[in-house]
């Protein structure tokens, strides 16, 4: 979802909007309105969860409502609190102030009055913000001061008129020589980038306020870790990233894009010549991440899927406990955190609302936080005491598949073993020697892997007209399962599970039959005989397996109803190319049901609700 406005002399606001309250439609699509005048107008990224209670009063007070949505309190509120204003000289700020002190739940909001022309004020908890700063003149600054206030209502008269006095040129952004200047208000760098990319990231309850073309920042109190002022960043973003390109659709993109991907997060991080990997953001910290007894890596979604293909590596690299939890329901089981854990954050976004409270509630509890996301300036990142940017570039469709990939690279992989990992396999074991040194470089084996979307495009129209299909692995391929199972119901909306092949007898074998597709990732690694087992049970009941498996085995592919080689690599990072036919299949399979790819119904690229 993605705020947006722009002014100089002119103001446009503009919305996406993700229902989480009321169904889409006219009434209930922002901006949300104080009245039918349109005195406050309001867009808004996030949920409020008191919308209720202050409905309620609101109702009380005789203000009606027309929408369903959370978001129309919020207008209706910066109305009753202008109505009962103290003074005639109150400022936008000080009632958005006002405003925010009542909400509860996560926000990003801008807001326009035609109260105060040439006036618009935005600010956030909990969902991301970012302000984007364009002009051809220079800036009074690159650093834009904080400008704070008590928050005594005794004193609103008097405050009024010192914040009207300290809004002057040394405490605003502007451009020199009242030269016009542009302020993009976003959700995400990507809304902005073909505008700019010169950007300022705002923190929770800041408040900024662009008045006659200047842009001031204002919070109610200050703490003592408090950063005094907020910088202008320059993204390395660029707008050819975000485009299509040849492509029919950005989750195409992306797929092809794995292996610029996988290389850009090893430039600089691992050293061929020692096999060794380097994580300069967490080296800082590599006392107390040697110190720690036990790892917790915590995620959602696809996300969630990487930590879980990453823990058997960590397991070995560094011999400790490892725990992988969804982030939803690490909170729901208030899970006890001690002060020597070390808990990794994974996040493409970086903005996810349950993985951020999970982040919080480690950081109450002491934890080392570590954060590794894909997104620079983002709440994970700024929140976590230290942390791995994936560097997979901007990632635009709704389902993840570049950056889970890269999450699971050789550096991505050894992010948890401590800044100077040794990646298992690496030199590689007996076996796959000419393969395996390749595998360090990875790329090649990626792009071999990629063409085979001939192939899964044949086997797609073989599969789209199924309601349900079925992934099955074990061992480092678990993990390709549930992603592949993932990608198959977020976008195909076909039903589809991933399952543990060793759960087969536990349950699962009752769905099989002739009829019900089932694909079986079998590679040439230790669980190589457990798998084989798996498969006898599924031809004994009639099953026609699809098997994804190594091109050296000769084997499985004679019980395969359709077997799909894949070049053989460490097994630690077989999954990398593992998943690849499974996200090639998701994307086939929408594409002939007749689906949009990248915006799936009922999705949001970055879930900043809980
Ligand atoms: C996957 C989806 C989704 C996503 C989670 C977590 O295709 O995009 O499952 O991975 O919502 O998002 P973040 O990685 O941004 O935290």
């Amino acid at each position: 979802m993605d705020l947006k406005v722009e002014f100089e002399t002119h103001f446009g606001m503009a919305h996406t909007r993700w229902a989480t309250h009321g169904i889409p439609n006219a009434v209930n699509s922002h901006p949300q309105r104080s009245d039918k005048g349109n005195e406050f107008v309001v867009i808004h990224n996030g949920i409020i969860t008191n919308y209720k209670d202050l409905r309620k009063f609101l109702e009380s007070k005789g203000y009606e409502f027309e929408s369903e949505t959370d978001t129309e309190t919020i207008a209706k509120l910066i109305k009753y609190v202008f109505d009962n204003r103290e003074t005639e000289d109150i400022t936008f700020s000080t009632l958005v102030e006002r405003v925010i002190q009542q909400l509860e739940g996560a926000f990003a909001l801008v807001f326009k009055s035609i109260r105060y022309p040439g006036e618009a004020v935005a600010t956030r908890r909990g969902s991301p913000l970012l302000i984007g700063v364009r002009s051809k003149y220079k800036l009074s600054t690159e650093q834009v001061p904080i400008l704070y206030r008590t928050r005594t209502i005794e004193n609103v008269k008097n405050i009024c008129k010192t914040r009207m006095k300290r809004l002057d040129s040394s405490t605003c952004l502007h451009a020199v020589g009242d030269k016009a200047v542009e302020f993009f208000f976003a959700s995400d760098a990507s809304a902005i980038i073909e505008h700019t990319n010169r950007v300022i990231f705002l923190e929770d309850d800041d408040i900024a306020a662009v008045a006659d073309g200047k842009l001031s920042i204002h919070r109610i109190q200050r703490s003592a870790s408090d950063d005094p002022s907020r910088a202008i960043q320059t993204l390395q973003m660029e707008l050819q990233q975000i485009m299509k390109g040849n492509f029919s659709a950005f989750m195409q993109k992306e797929i092809f894009e794995q292996p610029e991907s996988v290389f850009n997060t090893m430039r600089g991080r691992v050293n061929f010549e020692s096999n060794t990997v380097l994580l300069g953001g967490l080296k800082d910290h590599l006392k107390e991440i040697r110190r720690c007894r036990r790892l917790i890596v915590i995620g959602c979604g696809t996300s969630y899927h990487a930590a879980v293909a990453t823990r058997q590596v960590l397991e070995e690299l560094t011999e400790l406990p490892v725990m992988v939890e969804l982030a939803s329901d690490f909170l729901d089981r208030n899970t006890p955190v001690f002060r020597d854990d070390v808990c990794f954050f994974i996040s493409q976004s970086g903005e996810t609302a349950d993985t951020l409270l999970a982040l919080r509630y480690c950081k109450d509890r002491r934890a080392l936080t570590v954060g590794v996301t894909n997104t620079v300036g983002s709440s994970i990142s700024r929140e976590t005491d230290c942390g791995v940017h994936i560097n997979a570039g901007p990632e635009i469709g709704v389902a993840s598949t570049k950056v889970e990939g890269t999450a699971c690279s050789p550096s991505g992989r050894a992010w948890a073993g401590g800044p100077e990992a040794r990646v298992p396999g690496y030199p590689p074991s007996s076996g796959v020697d000419a393969a395996g040194s390749r595998s360090v470089h990875g790329l090649e084996l990626i792009k071999e892997v990629l063409s085979l979307d001939e192939q899964i495009h044949d086997l797609a129209l073989e599969l789209y007209t199924q309601r349900s299909l079925l992934v099955m692995g074990r061992g480092y391929n678990y993990a390709t399962c549930l992603e592949g199972a993932l990608k198959i119901k977020e976008i195909t909306y076909m039903h589809s599970e991933g399952i543990l092949a060793g759960e087969l007898k536990h349950g699962p074998l009752a769905l099989i039959d002739k009829q019900m597709p089932v694909i079986m990732v079998i590679m040439k690694d230790p669980c190589f005989a457990k798998c084989q087992n798996a498969l006898q049970q599924v031809t004994a009941r009639q099953g026609r397996p699809i098997v994804l498996c190594s091109q050296d085995d000769t084997e499985s592919s004679k019980f395969a109803y359709r077997a799909i080689s894949l070049p053989r690599t460490v097994d630690c990072l077989q999954g990398v190319l593992s998943v690849i036919p499974l996200q090639l299949l998701s994307f086939h399979l929408a594409v002939l049901r007749g689906y949009d790819v990248d915006f799936p119904r009922n999705l949001a690229k970055s879930v900043t609700v809980e």
